[in-house]
């Protein structure tokens, strides 16, 4: 097999839209995002956004610089155990992102995040999910958020839910359908987003009303281009909720 030609000078065409792009991401081939496939000449740029560095260790939710202070045996990924590279910074599960230190994440390692997904049925029947346009991407996703210490991934979800799009269903069960890693337009080689994805169906599609980090919040009726359009990994997550309540139907 002719060894692929590592591509580490092209930017990626569309790494994230609005404020969340890292301009000096570079390409990585599919053929070398593995970290047990040898890359020699990988030496991406190492970035921590100011925002971060500054603001979030001064207020206390972003990690000092120095990787070494954290201790890594109170953290854990969803993927089982963390690799980490000669200076002891974790390496993402994903594999090679084309941008090290941590951007715009607080955390280095995983960054814990929960998403609800509530579905209902509009008046001709159709299945709809409830979604917020996110205002720092202008991208559809799932009104999830990160979890704040001491929460339950399914109390993180439904406390979002609420925050973001304005509808409470703190008292209802819901069931989970995905945990691991969020392919966000943010995360770096040392620093990525992972979630908890839980679903819940209510009878009547509450009136939602946007809040927080969300610019809008909409009932959407589902479909493929709806999918295909999701912030991040949302989509096929929406997907994996779909064909479990599909088969929870089937057994009913
Ligand atoms: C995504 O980012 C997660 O799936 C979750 O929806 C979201 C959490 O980050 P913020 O919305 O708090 O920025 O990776």
């Amino acid at each position: 097999m002719t060894k692929p030609e590592p591509n580490l000078n092209t930017p990626k065409p569309k790494e994230a839209s609005g404020s969340l792009s890292y301009s000096d991401r570079v390409k990585v081939s599919p053929d070398y995002q593995n970290w047990s496939v040898d890359y020699p000449d990988y030496n991406p740029v190492d970035y921590t956004d100011e925002f971060v560095s500054v603001h979030g260790v001064e207020q206390g939710w972003a990690d000092p610089a120095d990787v070494t202070e954290v201790d890594f045996s109170t953290r854990f990924s969803h993927t089982g155990e963390i690799q980490f590279d000669e200076s002891g910074r974790p390496l993402n599960p994903a594999g090679r992102t084309g941008l090290r230190g941590r951007g715009k994440l607080g955390k280095w390692g995983a960054n814990h995040a929960a998403d609800p997904i509530v579905f209902s049925k509009n008046t001709r029947g159709e299945l709809q999910i409830l979604l917020i346009k996110r205002k720092d991407t202008g991208d559809w996703a799932l009104p999830g958020g990160m979890v704040d210490p001491g929460e339950k991934f399914s109390q993180t979800a439904l406390r979002e839910l609420r925050e973001e799009a304005g509808v409470n269903l703190e008292n209802l069960e819901v069931q989970e359908v995905f945990s691991g890693v969020v392919d966000d337009p943010r995360n770096t080689d040392n620093a990525w987003m992972e979630t908890v994805a839980v679903y819940v169906e209510i009878p009547n599609p509450v009136e939602p009303r946007a809040g927080d980090d969300a610019d809008e919040a909409e009932w959407k009726i589902i479909t493929p281009d709806l999918l295909s359009g999701l912030y991040a990994s949302h989509g096929p997550i929406l997907q994996a909720a779909l064909d479990k309540r599909q088969r929870a139907k089937e057994l009913e």
